[in-house]
């Protein structure tokens, strides 16, 4: 976005906050390291699009206890975010409206799912409500956040990524990334954009 733009919001505009989890913080059992900086930012958001009167959704990661991501059962990550347990509940310091829609995800034991979209209902509570431009921020930009955008694009979605309310896992490639979803079509703001 050019300098001298300023972002407006409109009707049809939805706020998408990517699991914002206790497990995906520190002290959680999958904690991305400063995760815990983009709550503030993320709150900003969250006042923007509430006075705004526009919706805001949240992703959760809801696994069963023996997932198949999980170590244990032979996949890559520690077990976090296990359905009803403490790890798994939106981050305290959020500030999530209480007509917030939530989207869980990943539910099954048999099959990840990285993109809100992936076996959700997503995308139809977006279209039954008229949504036509997504902002997109939250935990983690290399793996949720990513695969999030990339769907969201693929469905036809102009995207905002929120650059300054994402956190990697990994730092290089949360940046590789960021780098991959602006060339997939997705704008990158910031809080500044906004008049
Ligand atoms: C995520 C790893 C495993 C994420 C979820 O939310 O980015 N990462 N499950
Ligand atoms: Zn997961």
């Amino acid at each position: 976005m050019k300098d001298t733009d300023t972002v407006i919001l409109k009707l049809g505009d939805a706020l998408i906050i990517v699991d914002i989890q206790k497990d995906f913080l520190p002290g959680g059992s999958l904690a991305v390291d400063h995760g815990e900086q983009i709550l503030p930012v993320l709150n900003d958001y969250i006042r923007l699009f509430s006075e705004a009167a526009l919706p805001i959704y949240a992703t959760r990661d809801w696994h069963p206890s023996d997932h198949c991501s999980f170590i244990s059962q032979g996949g890559s990550w520690p077990s976090h975010c296990i359905a009803g347990t403490p790890g798994a509940e939106f981050a305290d310091g959020l500030e999530l409206p209480d007509n917030v829609n939530i989207v869980s995800k990943a539910t099954g034991k048999d099959k990840d799912a990285y993109s809100g979209f992936e076996g959700t209902e997503l995308n139809s509570r977006l279209l039954s409500q008229g949504i036509k431009r997504l902002f997109i921020g939250g935990l983690a930009t290399d793996y949720c956040v990513l695969n999030t955008v990339n769907d969201a694009l693929t469905r036809g979605y102009p995207v905002c990524l929120l650059k300054d309310a994402v956190r990697a896992i990994d730092p290089h490639d949360g940046l590789v990334a960021i780098d991959a979803m602006m060339q997939m079509g997705a704008m990158s703001i910031t809080l500044k954009d906004f008049a």
